[in-house]
């Protein structure tokens, strides 16, 4: 095999990163902003114009996809790359957080997680153990350790019992993943807003050795200012020469302010969904494209945008699919707010590579309105 997964640090700007990560499936330019594709899918885009967004990897779920289709159908069928027609790299969530958050009649143990599917109350376990045989069986190039992320509001003893279950499992997790050389296994460090809980779980996971360390249990209602409290020591706890991923996050200035402190890589649904209920991000803001004083707008949602919702339509077109129910709308939102996404990575990357990462930041925060545009 031409390459083993690895990791490039080009350049630093203050604790900002740029760098590449390099799979056998093909490289990842970091920053990088990951598309999710849950069910498989990247929802109303086509996975060439995902490409054509800048994607270079997406996330798909354990949790989704071993309750339908299965795991093992996936396997059967050629592994999930074939299936969906993604040939670029692909990191799976590992399954217990979209538990918490989606699964009915929840039993943590140290075992795992017993739980019922929200899609037809059938009844399933995950453990680390079988959490990695579902990430092998859909061929997942970047791999995830099974961890809990504790619900808010919980108190610090709760963290503290929650992150160390999580780094119990992470070294089975490690054990089970065994030697898979060209994919990964990425750690995930948990702890709340606590930072010796932070430190004790990145400890943890260094000693265990990881491909790349993620940061999990932030973007959880902790807000934007805790968030980046803890980031402003997190990053620093994991090591400087393996990628660092913040699961879940964010808006586009969650994603600017994370990389600012040395966060690579982010997944995100916010894209995609808003992309589906209306909502676009641009340079100038949110804008609701639902909003009634669209509807006569002859103009497209950014003059700047190279994204075909803009050089091809008008806020009047995209105000009346919307009203009018009609997929083209999803597709094309969807499509504008993945190619905004991944502008903001590409011009990051290369104000870091310059060393005007700053200036980058400051002309990003100046002309954005806070409300609807
Ligand atoms: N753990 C896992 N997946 C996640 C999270 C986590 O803590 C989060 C938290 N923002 C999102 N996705 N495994
Ligand atoms: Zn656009």
């Amino acid at each position: 095999m031409s390459a083993a997964f690895s990791f490039q640090l080009d350049a630093t700007d203050g604790a900002a990163r740029t760098g590449v990560i390099s799979t056998p499936r093909g490289e990842i330019r970091t920053p990088a902003f990951m598309p999710v594709g849950t069910a498989a899918t990247v929802k109303a885009m086509m996975p060439e114009s995902v490409r054509a967004t800048g994607a270079d990897i997406l996330l798909g779920n354990t949790y989704h996809l071993m309750l339908r289709p299965t795991a093992e159908r996936i396997d059967r069928l050629g592994g999930l790359h074939r299936f969906m027609n993604w040939e670029r790299p692909i990191l799976t969530d590992s399954g217990g957080f979209q538990v918490m958050s989606l699964a009915e009649l929840r039993k943590l143990t140290e075992e795992g997680v017993t739980f019922k599917s929200h899609i037809d109350g059938s009844r399933h376990t995950l453990t680390p153990e079988r959490s990695m045989e579902i990430q092998r069986l859909l061929g997942s190039d970047i791999v995830m350790c099974f961890d809990e992320c504790p619900a808010l509001p919980a108190d610090e003893k709760r963290v503290a019992e929650s992150m160390r279950l999580s780094m119990r499992w992470a070294a089975r997790s490690k054990e089970a993943f065994g030697d898979r050389p060209g994919h990964a296994l990425f750690g995930i460090q948990q702890g709340g807003v606590t930072q010796e809980l932070r430190a004790e779980s990145a400890e943890k996971l260094r000693e265990i050795g990881f491909d790349g360390y993620a940061i999990g249990g932030l973007a959880v209602g902790e807000g934007q200012e805790a968030m980046f409290g803890v980031l402003d020591y997190a990053t620093d706890m994991l090591p400087q020469d393996r990628p660092r991923y913040l699961m879940g996050v964010g808006k586009p200035d969650d994603i600017v302010g994370a990389v600012a402190r040395g966060v690579d890589m982010m997944d995100c649904v916010l894209p995609s969904r808003s992309g589906r209920t209306g909502q676009a991000f641009t340079r100038h803001g949110v804008v609701n494209i639902k909003n009634a004083r669209h509807a006569d707008d002859p103009r497209p949602l950014d003059e700047s945008c190279t994204c075909p919702a803009c050089r091809n339509y008008s806020r009047a077109y995209l105000h009346h699919v919307f009203r009018a129910q009609e997929i083209i709308s999803s597709m094309l939102l969807t499509w504008h707010n993945l190619h905004y996404f991944q502008e903001i990575m590409a011009g990051m990357r290369a104000a870091i590579a310059e060393g005007r990462f700053a200036a980058w930041q400051a002309e990003f925060h100046a002309g954005r309105a806070e409300g609807d545009i």
